[in-house]
């Protein structure tokens, strides 16, 4: 019999490849997808692989469909991927962010709880519940004090609690990845690698007519691909004993870095007349440094990554 996986967020970046990886691997994939008023933008990344998923409507914020799935499919393993994802906007929507990072998190732990307690769960967590806090070695890692400054690091961190509670209260296995930033070609148009190499394949093609717009340059980020990311996740899942783990590459670069990679990889040695700052795209406060260390995962699941900076901005500007 196949392995059935739950897949909310399954229309997202890491919905994309962690399908990918399940379908290689024989698993039955269900995905939960909401409602859009679009015809022809529910299924997002997935839409290529319609005819392999089954697909069920539902959303965070309704526990209702979140107990109806879970008690249809009776999954083995569940992976928590829905989320108001983007910071910036969580400060615009902080009780919608709460309703669906925070909140919705528990609605499906419960359903999971109540319906199919042997199943495993997968909690998709943040290095944006870290906030500003560093350990004195430069890094971040699961045992860095957790202090964030976003709507949206509030409430991942609550939900990512509460996956402890479940696990310890509950027995459930259930595990949280913490998950420096990840990118790739599926990434949403609104952050700021995917606007660059947007940007650029833009300029590429067509010349170069408007300049790019963005805000804080100075940050920095830990940015992976999210196709070795997505392995972690399975790994975590497949393990004897649920834990917390980080996923990261350990090298941080600020957005300037990122940019002038980006631009030298078309040829442009110099991408400054090409950017300009724009008060919109600045944050009531920002996480400035991430750096995360992954000895955990690497020495317990063995993981690592295959890709490096270099090879996600190609991927992203040639794919
Ligand atoms: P993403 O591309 O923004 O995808 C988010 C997914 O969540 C989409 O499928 C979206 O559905 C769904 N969703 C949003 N609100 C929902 C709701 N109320 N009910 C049901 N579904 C809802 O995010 P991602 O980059 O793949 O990230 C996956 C997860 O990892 C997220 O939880 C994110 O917070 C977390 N994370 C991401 C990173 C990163 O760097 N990418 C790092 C750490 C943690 P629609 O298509 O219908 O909008
Ligand atoms: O911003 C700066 C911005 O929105 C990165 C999510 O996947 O990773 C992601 O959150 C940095 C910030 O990602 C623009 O101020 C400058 O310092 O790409 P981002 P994020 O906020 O780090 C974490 C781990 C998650 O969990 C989240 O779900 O870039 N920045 N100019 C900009 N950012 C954006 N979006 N747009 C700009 O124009």
């Amino acid at each position: 019999m196949k392995r059935r996986a739950l897949i909310t967020g399954i229309t997202g970046q890491d919905g994309y490849y962690l399908t990918k990886l399940l379908l290689e691997k024989d698993y039955e994939i269900f995905g939960m997808i909401r409602r859009h008023n679009r015809t022809g933008t529910e299924l997002g990344t997935v839409s290529s692989l319609e005819s392999l998923i089954n697909f069920d409507y539902g959303d965070m914020t309704d526990a209702s469909s979140l107990e109806a799935i879970v008690h249809r499919i009776k999954p083995h393993e569940v992976y928590n991927l829905a989320a108001q994802s983007h910071v910036k906007i969580s400060f615009d929507s902080p009780v919608y962010t709460a309703n669906t990072n925070a909140l919705g998190v528990v609605h499906l732990l419960e359903a999971v709880t109540r319906t199919v307690p042997s199943a495993r769960f997968y909690q998709a967590s943040t290095s944006e519940m870290f906030g500003n806090s560093v350990d004195t070695d430069g890094f971040q890692r699961e045992s860095t004090c957790m202090k964030p400054v976003s709507p949206y690091g509030v409430a991942k961190l609550y939900a990512h609690q509460m996956v402890n509670v479940y696990r310890i209260q509950h027995n459930l296995f259930a595990c949280s990845g913490i998950l420096f930033n990840h990118e790739s070609p599926m990434r949403g148009d609104l952050f700021v690698t995917k606007k660059i190499t947007n940007y650029i394949k833009d300029v590429r093609k067509n010349g170069f007519f408007n300049k790019l717009q963005l805000g804080n340059l100075d940050a920095r980020r830990d940015w992976g691909h999210a196709e070795d990311y997505v392995h972690g996740m399975w790994l975590m899942l497949q393990h004897q004993h649920p834990d917390d783990y980080v996923l990261s590459t350990g090298l941080t670069y600020s957005i300037r870095e990122f940019l002038q990679k980006a631009f030298d990889y078309i040829g442009i040695s110099d991408y400054t007349a090409h950017v300009e700052i724009d008060q919109r795209f600045l944050r009531p406060e920002d996480v400035h440094h991430l750096k995360g260390d992954s000895t955990k995962v690497r020495t317990v699941l063995k993981w690592s990554p295959k890709h490096n900076l270099d090879t996600l901005i190609q991927s992203m500007i040639e794919g």
